[in-house]
């Protein structure tokens, strides 16, 4: 296997940079094949490293893919032989500590397709930076611990009326021959990650803010012209965003306007250029005929997350891309609290914890495995993980746990006024809050440097005589690739007894019914008196750690906790290890040949949620809702995905038998003729109703399916819509399901982001999503291989959400993967090394499957040469002992 240029960088040899960029002036001349990029530096040397006397060391300047033209010095043209071109950047002679720099390159958007750095999405130009994306724009240090005041101008065509930056636009105008010209100033000096541009022919919506202190923020909305009736709600979620931050955080926002880009081609969510966020169209527009209940909440929870970077991440940024965590962690963190606050709390957490324990564990537990603060990489754009992310929330929201809201606000005020303007690391994070606090944090550092994720082994006895109740923990972290032997971690388990009748127990001399266990041993035991009789525990409510918790739970106790726990969570919780039990219980009747048991005490249990009133019905929806193939196969030793599949399958078919009478109640009951509104309360019921819809159509019986076909033909709102196509693909015959299907492409085939929906219905179907169907998807003309969104929807949907299709026997799901990730490198790598992911588990599987998953990845490592994400991905996944 051949990688373009794979290197190892360390955290340990982070130095501070040899020279700072005070100003940052760039001139763009946009033109698809050649743009002409003048940047104007002010640079000095860095006063942290210099010394007396010293002969001042080369300059040297990321760059990557550029054509250079000139290299100028306080107004002198450069000779060749003061600078030299090397692979990755410009090393350039200096013989004074303060000058300025010019550099002139010229770079082709339109044969950009990685899209990183500038290039065109529909004709339009844009940018994306992070992490390293800017030297593919000027030669620069690219890093972000060098933080520099820019000012753009931008020089296009007419064809181009909106040329946007950073910043406050200062001037505008006409060039002599006629073209438009736009000069932005950012007063905020940023690192080069955060740097933005985009041109195009874009319409807005406009709306203001009025800051805590009274200042008036202009808010802008740009997209192409046929999406501008997509936009309110994304407005609506930042002026939300706006105001929780400032109540929750007190950040108030800094410049005069902010503006939010719609771009169709974009590798990921979003990004958050100061004061000018570019989204991906899916990300960000929404309306209820086009978009469903949970493109609404993403929309608002990626709208917060991204505004909320302007204080977690730009005014406070990182030092190097090992803190990444830093500003994503964080950022994760209040992002989830908000909408925690705007919508279901409980339903939040249970979203963000179903994908933690199938997709983070996952990660935590193979070869790619690193901790929250990784200690090294090859590509830094591999690192934009669901651990740095999702896991550094958790660790966030463990500090909060500790520390109490209180504390932990004083915590993060300390961190933004001490380290305001400033490129910092995790360690400054956590020291901010052990100085706000005055608690100790030495031992629970260690989140940030062990990988992987914790077990714990609870144990329980009671002494009736006594009234103690005693809890035995034990914790251990796995081995992963390169850490061996992990110590013990600072682990807050909340929890909570509940008494025979369910109500909950005084557990402390306050009287108080839940509390905080501090787990900092290998094992430790925690005494409870006073306690009158056998209590049932309520373990790690709010899922107060990312571990993996043991507990022998019986079924009784989980029917207990299911319908007493005051903890929404934990009712929630109790649920899914009742239903994976029976789910494990029968993988192994298949395996040993037997025939499948219902399990009743789901069932019983199924019915007495279904028929409490109370609940919250976004609550009910979850509780109903069976773990996914992907969430038991991550419970597995060997995965045995056809045992899976099978169990899965007879337990879904199972529950829709005992329960359809009580399906179809409460379906009719949550009926509704009110227009569409994304309202926590209208999405629960949605969510509930359409989850009725799908037991009762699993079983294949006409009635239903009709229920489901009037619910599609009244097409009411996306989120109905779609839930009814789904179950009509999934259940209906055939031929009528192509009918349908067919029916909604001609209605919605100019609608881009429906056209997603269209293809990801098909590609993740277990029945309707062969191999064969997602391979003719890829030539329907809507597909596109170099849009990451297609790619998602055909490709990804069926490797990573089509458990059955994809591994089918003979292995051609595999080898298909292997044969896109192949040619998707070509194009974009980044996306070709996240497309991947399904291949670097093969360990996990049974001898067949992972043998045939392992010849897929060498089919890649043997195509040639790899981009240096796909090199990494592969070459650790292959490494595997
Ligand atoms: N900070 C960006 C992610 C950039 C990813 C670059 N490969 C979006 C976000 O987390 O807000
Ligand atoms: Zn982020």
């Amino acid at each position: 296997m051949k990688d373009s240029q794979a290197r190892t960088i360390y955290l340990k040899d982070y130095k501070a940079p040899d020279y700072l960029v005070d100003r940052t002036n760039l001139t763009f001349d946009l033109d698809p094949h050649a743009t002409l990029v003048r940047s104007h530096l002010k640079v000095r040397r860095n006063p942290a490293v210099a010394q007396d006397g010293e002969i001042l060391p080369p300059l040297w300047l990321d760059g990557v893919d550029l054509e250079l033209l000139s290299v100028s010095l306080d107004g002198e043209l450069l000779p060749a032989q003061r600078y030299e071109e090397k692979p990755g950047g410009l090393s350039l002679k200096v013989d004074r500590s303060e000058f300025d720099l010019e550099v002139q390159t010229r770079i082709a958007p339109e044969a950009n397709t990685s899209l990183e750095g500038l290039y065109l999405s529909n004709g339009m130009y844009c940018t994306q930076c992070e992490a390293e994306g800017f030297r593919k724009i000027t030669f620069y240090p690219d890093r972000p611990d060098v933080m520099s005041v820019f000012t753009t101008t931008i020089i296009a065509p007419p064809s181009y009326p909106v040329l946007l930056s950073n910043g406050n636009k200062v001037d505008s105008g006409t060039t002599e021959d006629g073209r438009l010209r736009v000069t932005w100033e950012d007063p905020f000096a940023k690192p080069s990650y955060l740097f933005a541009l985009v041109g195009g022919d874009l319409q807005h919506v406009e709306d203001s803010f009025i800051t805590s202190s009274g200042r008036k923020v202009k808010l802008q909305l740009f997209t192409e012209a046929r999406n501008i009736g997509k936009c309110a709600h994304a407005m609506t979620s930042l002026k939300r965003s706006m105001r929780w931050d400032e109540e929750v955080y007190g950040r108030e926002y800094d410049l005069d306007i902010f503006m939010i880009v719609a771009v169709d081609h974009f590798n990921m969510g979003a990004m958050e250029n100061k004061g000018l966020n570019i989204f991906n169209s899916a990300c960000v527009l929404a309306s209820p005929e086009t978009a469903t209940d949970a493109a609404f909440q993403r929309i608002e929870s990626i709208v917060a997350h991204e505004y909320f970077h302007n204080w977690s991440g730009n005014r406070v940024t990182c030092r190097d891309w090992f803190q990444l965590s830093l500003k994503e962690g964080f950022t994760v963190f209040r992002d989830a609290e908000f909408s925690a606050d705007m919508n279901s709390r409980a339903v939040k957490r249970i979203e963000d914890v179903i994908l933690l324990r199938t997709s983070q564990f996952a990660e935590d537990a193979g070869p790619m495995s690193h901790p929250v603060r990784p200690d090294s990489y090859m590509e830094i754009s591999n690192f934009y993980t669901l651990t740095v992310y999702e896991k550094g929330a958790e660790v966030v929201r463990m500090i909060h746990t500790i520390l109490g809201p209180e504390a932990f606000r004083r915590g993060s005020d300390l961190y933004f006024k001490r380290h305001d303007g400033c490129a910092v690391t995790c360690e400054d994070f956590v020291k901010a809050m052990e100085d706000a606090s005055g608690a100790d944090l030495t031992q629970f550092r260690r989140w940030y440097s062990q990988a992987g994720t914790p077990v714990l082994d609870v144990e329980d006895a009671f002494d009736e005589e006594k009234g103690e109740y005693f809890l035995t923990i034990r914790q251990h972290t796995p081995d992963t690739p390169g850490q061996k032997d992990k110590l013990p971690l600072h682990i807050p388990v909340t929890m909570g007894l509940l008494g025979e009748d369910g109500t909950p127990q005084p557990i402390d001399a306050n009287g108080e019914v839940e509390m905080v266990l501090h787990l900092t041993e290998a094992s430790q035991t925690f005494t409870f008196s006073g306690i009158a009789s056998r209590p049932v525990p309520s373990l790690l409510r709010g899922f107060s750690a990312p571990v993996r918790l043991h507990y022998d739970y019986s079924s009784t106790q989980l029917q207990f906790l299911m319908q007493h726990d005051t903890d929404p969570f934990n009712r929630w919780d109790a649920c899914q290890r009742l239903a994976l039990n029976s789910l494990q219980v029968l993988q192994q009747q298949y395996r040993a040949g037997e025939t499948l048991q219902v399990p009743e005490t789901l069932i019983d249990g199924y019915a007495a949620v279904l028929d409490d009133e109370t609940l919250d019905p976004a609550l009910v929806a979850k509780m109903l809702t069976l773990p996914s193939a992907q969430e038991l196969a991550e419970q597995e030793g060997k995965i045995d995905a056809a045992a899976i599949i099978a169990a899965r399958t007879f337990l879904r078919d199972a529950v829709a038998t005992a329960l359809g009478e009580r399906f179809l109640a409460r379906y009719h009951a949550l009926e509704t003729c009110r227009p569409y509104t994304p309202s926590a309360a209208d999405i629960a019921e949605r969510s509930l109703k359409n989850t009725c819809l799908a037991y009762l159509c699993a079983s294949g019986n006409e009635d239903a399916l009709m229920l489901a076909k009037a619910q599609f033909d009244r097409g009411e709102n996306m989120t109905d819509t779609a839930a009814s196509l789904a179950t009509l693909v999934e259940f209906g015959p055939r031929e009528r399901a192509e009918l349908v299907l067919e029916a909604f492409y001609q209605q919605w085939q100019q609608d881009t982001q429906v056209v997603e929906i269209w293809f990801g219905l098909q590609s993740g179907s277990p029945t309707f999503g062969t191999l064969e169907r997602v391979q003719k998807l890829m030539e329907h003309p809507a597909f596109e291989m170099k849009n990451p969104n297609k790619v998602r929807a055909v490709i990804a949907g069926f490797a990573m959400r089509n458990f059955t299709q994809f591994h089918r026997e003979d292995g051609q799901g595999y080898r298909f993967l292997a044969d896109q990730v192949i040619a998707l490198d070509k194009l974009n790598p980044q996306i070709a090394a996240r497309l991947v992911t399904p291949l670097t588990r093969w360990k996990k599987y049974r001898e067949q499957e992972s043998r045939q998953i392992h010849s897929a990845l060498l089919r890649i490592s043997d195509s040639g040469t790899l981009s240096r994400d796909l090199y990494e991905v592969v070459s650790k996944s292959l490494d595997q002992s």
